[in-house]
């Protein structure tokens, strides 16, 4: 027995993050099942089980389901098995399953309605389709009385979906799967869908085989897995294949200390191995730039942009403002005033520095006000060295800087 093992291509996912280039990994999951069609006959597999979650889920748009039935009709010499998961559960008459056209599907698909038995090869696959979003049970466990059913001259392969039971790394409702689930029901494989990664577990019987298409950054996911079980009681051979049309990758570029030219810009992207046009490229800009640079880097950015398939830009940046901006701010927003005034103030009585910016035409505070101040706070004031004042100076032009100023012609 020599099948395709795959889950969680999550046809219909919206990507609204992408905004309107969102259509564009939207587009590649259904390009991915077709991908995996193609790959299970370049290896001459004996069937692709879909381990749950082939759909984003039971309410996505006629128009993708219909697309998908279409490229599973359209290669009957692929024998197909799909798994209802927890996105797309078969949970009453309105789910994907039951409804037109799956609810009709090709002799060579096999939606799993029930844990009947599917007999493939030499193989028979015990499905235990989930039912529900949520539950805290352990949908492996039906196949300890499945299994048992089966002669021993047969293959046996489980197919299910929920979480791994590692400790710390689900949610209790996440249909938790026992890690020696497949040695439990004397399985020789157990096929499981939920989480994006690939990983093995119970003495390489139990996979989970990751997402075929990845759908966040640096994810480590995008591919299938081959699996060969050459007889009853013989160890898998597990192969991950890629499959996924995009990679997706993150770079962060740090414009401490740096202006932000286009070149630095390009030499942190270049750092990405993945040719642009197979790339979902998200760039982190981080550190302090000027309202000025900042054009330069949107100019730059959207140049390099041009070659990928999609860029989405998270701008963590915090503003440098210029002197003049700074004052501009002062005038224009008396309650920031009043804090660096404040700050300035203790800042003089504290260590008798005199304030960097002017503000003696704010009403300032006096000694007293001060005094009470830092004892309300539980500060003790000789403990107020000057670095700490130049540092809340900074923090403060930082937060201005983060929320935008809205002064001035900047
Ligand atoms: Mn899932």
């Amino acid at each position: 027995m020599k099948f395709i093992h795959t889950a969680d291509i999550q046809i219909g996912a919206r990507y609204a993050q992408f905004g309107e280039k969102a259509g564009i990994p939207r587009a590649a999951r259904l390009s991915t099942l077709k991908r995996i069609l193609e790959i299970a006959r370049e290896q001459d597999a004996d069937a692709v089980l879909i381990a749950g979650d082939m759909f984003e889920s039971n309410q996505i748009a006629n128009a993708q389901v219909n697309e998908a039935f279409a490229a599973l009709a359209a290669r009957p010499e692929i024998p197909v098995v799909i798994l209802p998961g927890n996105h797309d559960p078969l949970d009453g008459p309105g789910c994907i399953w039951m409804r037109e056209p799956f609810a009709n599907p090709p002799d060579h698909v096999t939606v799993c309605l029930s844990r009947e038995p599917i007999p493939i090869a030499d193989a028979i696959v015990l499905p235990v389709p989930i039912t529900q979003k949520v539950s805290t049970k352990d949908p492996s466990l039906p196949l300890v009385e499945m299994a048992g059913q089966i002669t021993r001259d047969r293959i046996k392969i489980g197919m299910t979906h929920g979480a791994l039971a590692i400790d710390g790394k689900h949610q209790p409702s996440d249909q938790p799967i026992a890690l020696d689930a497949a040695t439990r029901a004397k399985l020789d494989y157990l096929a499981v869908g939920h989480w994006h990664k690939p990983q093995v577990y119970d003495d390489g019987r139990l996979a989970m085989s990751g997402t075929p298409e990845p759908d966040d950054f640096d994810q480590d996911s995008g591919s299938v897995a081959l699996v060969e079980i050459s007889a009853p009681g013989h160890k898998p051979v597990i192969t991950q294949l890629d499959s996924a049309k995009f990679c997706w990758q993150s770079v962060t570029v740090d414009l401490l200390n740096r202006q932000p030219s286009p070149d630095i810009i390009t030499a942190s992207i270049q750092a990405t191995a993945t040719p642009p046009d197979a790339t979902v490229l998200r760039i982190e800009l981080v550190g302090p730039v000027s309202p000025e640079h900042r054009e330069t880097l949107v100019s730059a950015i959207d140049r390099i942009a041009q070659d990928y398939a999609v860029v989405r830009v998270d701008d963590r940046t915090s503003t440098v403002l210029s002197e003049s901006l700074w004052k501009a701010c002062l005038q224009e927003h008396p309650l920031l005033a009043q804090a660096v005034a404040d700050v300035g103030r203790a800042r003089l009585f504290n260590t008798g520095c005199t304030p960097t910016v002017d503000t003696s035409a704010i009403e300032q505070l006096t000694l007293d006000e001060f005094q009470s101040l830092c004892d309300d706070l539980k500060i003790e004031t000789q403990q107020l060295r000057d670095d700490a004042f130049e540092a809340m100076m900074a923090l403060l032009a930082a937060e201005v800087g983060k929320a935008g100023t809205g002064c001035g012609a900047a």
